[in-house]
């Protein structure tokens, strides 16, 4: 805990907190599938002396003076980036995912204009157009969803047929709960017959892309990316919007985000960025990714052998949604609570089409980014996975539940999250 020294000395209450949840990464498993643990060169970038730093602008066009260094960081975070993506443009300085898509809004559309994306119960993100979102103020959102939950394909010619009929600007790919690889062409090609920009919400994929291990939309003609930086991509909390061709469109984002929709940059957490796009660019992140998906099948074939039912039919990324109340009869919250109480962290999730509330779902979704940073391969992986069926099964065996606790901790022990990714 040697980042914590100042903080132990000068204020009891904060280190409390960060020493609890040291203690709790320490001891238990993550398998929120958007998690993951970031290098300890990743964290001094964020905890680095650029917090003190205005840079309102970009490299080489800032509003302030004193950005030597600042805009060497940016620059090293936008080159890194468009290197591992294969963009021609990169913006490195959204604050998160969802800013990130709300500035590519803001660069392609006009208010009023239509956005074709993911059934929100289907898998899609608050940002694809949820109503509870302001978002929903400004653009009209048009959906399409899977043709068959159970394998997941999605239904292409419907999100054809509603293209025709709604003329969207923008056909959107991407998902925060959605196991399987998304058929990039054909959403090219619908956006293309329509006029419509081709965007691809990789936030739970980029490091999946970056690793080679996913397709890349790029590859396919996509106008615009739009990611986290904290996710399979292993890098601090953040945005980012590659553009791969298009310099007009670059122009757009980058006006979108600055002045558009944010101020100053966050230039310590775009120095992180920079250290993280590196890390990825290192051949062992490929072994990463890799590794990432092995393990998800492993997780996937213990579920599959116990009968469980999970949407699209298992997985084939990093992420597994489960339907553990109409397989096991507990439901998505009591599930995340068990869980966690045995020390497996992981989040309660709706199904497609769920009848279940959305704060008390059928579903639980968990994934493999965090537990293979520690170094799980597949015989953990099973293992985990049989462990969290048993919890589910013996919820009320409180000795059960002890020992389940036990084996978890002594394994996380076994394995501590590393220090050094390269
Ligand atoms: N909160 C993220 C996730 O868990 O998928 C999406 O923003």
């Amino acid at each position: 805990m040697d980042l914590y020294e100042s903080i132990q000395k000068q204020d009891k209450e904060v280190f409390g907190a960060l020493a609890g949840e040291e203690q709790r990464e320490r001891e238990g498993l993550e398998l929120i599938p958007s998690e993951n643990y970031v290098s300890k060169a990743v964290r001094e970038a964020q905890g680095s002396i650029l917090t003190n730093k205005y840079s309102e602008g970009y490299p080489g066009k800032r509003y302030y003076g004193g950005q030597t260094y600042t805009d060497q960081a940016e620059t090293l975070a936008i080159e890194r980036a468009k290197q591992l993506f294969g963009a021609k443009y990169a913006n490195v300085q959204t604050h998160s995912g969802s800013n990130a898509n709300i500035a590519m809004y803001m660069a392609l559309l006009q208010p009023g204009d239509t956005v074709l994306g993911m059934d929100l119960s289907h898998g899609g993100h608050l940002t694809h157009g949820h109503p509870v979102t302001y978002i929903t103020k400004f653009f009209n959102f048009v959906r399409y969803k899977m043709k068959n939950v159970e394998t997941g394909e999605i239904d292409y010619d419907e999100m054809r047929r509603v293209a025709v009929e709604t003329k969207p600007k923008i056909v959107l790919a991407g998902f925060s709960a959605y196991s399987r690889e998304l058929d990039y062409e054909k959403f090219a090609s619908i956006a293309k017959e329509v006029g419509a920009y081709s965007v691809m919400d990789a936030a739970h994929i980029a490091g999946l892309i970056a690793g080679g291990v996913a397709k890349n939309p790029f590859d396919a003609g996509f106008d615009i990316i739009t990611s986290t930086t904290h996710k399979t991509l292993r890098g601090p909390r953040g945005g980012l919007i590659l553009t791969r061709e298009s310099e007009e469109i670059a122009k757009k984002v980058d006006k979108a985000v600055f002045p558009g929709l944010q101020g100053g940059p966050l230039m310590h957490v775009i120095a992180g960025k920079a250290v993280a796009f590196g890390e990825a660019l290192s051949p062992k992140f490929k072994d990463y990714a890799a590794q990432i998906l092995k393990n998800a099948k492993a997780m996937e074939e213990v579920f599959r052998i116990a009968g469980v039912r999970m949407l699209g039919g298992g997985t084939s990324n990093h992420l597994i949604l489960a339907d553990v109340f109409g397989s096991l009869g507990v439901t998505g919250q009591e599930a995340e609570t068990l869980l966690d109480r045995v020390g497996i962290t992981l989040n309660k999730n709706a199904i497609a089409d769920d009848t279940r509330k959305p704060m008390d779902p059928s579903g639980i979704r968990f994934g493999t980014p965090a537990i293979t940073t520690r170094g799980f391969k597949e015989g953990e992986c099973k293992r985990v996975a049989e462990l969290m069926l048993e919890a589910l099964k013996n919820r009320s065996d409180e000795a059960k539940l002890v020992a389940i606790r036990e084996e978890i901790k002594q394994l996380c022990l076994k394995f501590p999250v590393p220090e050094s990714f390269v």
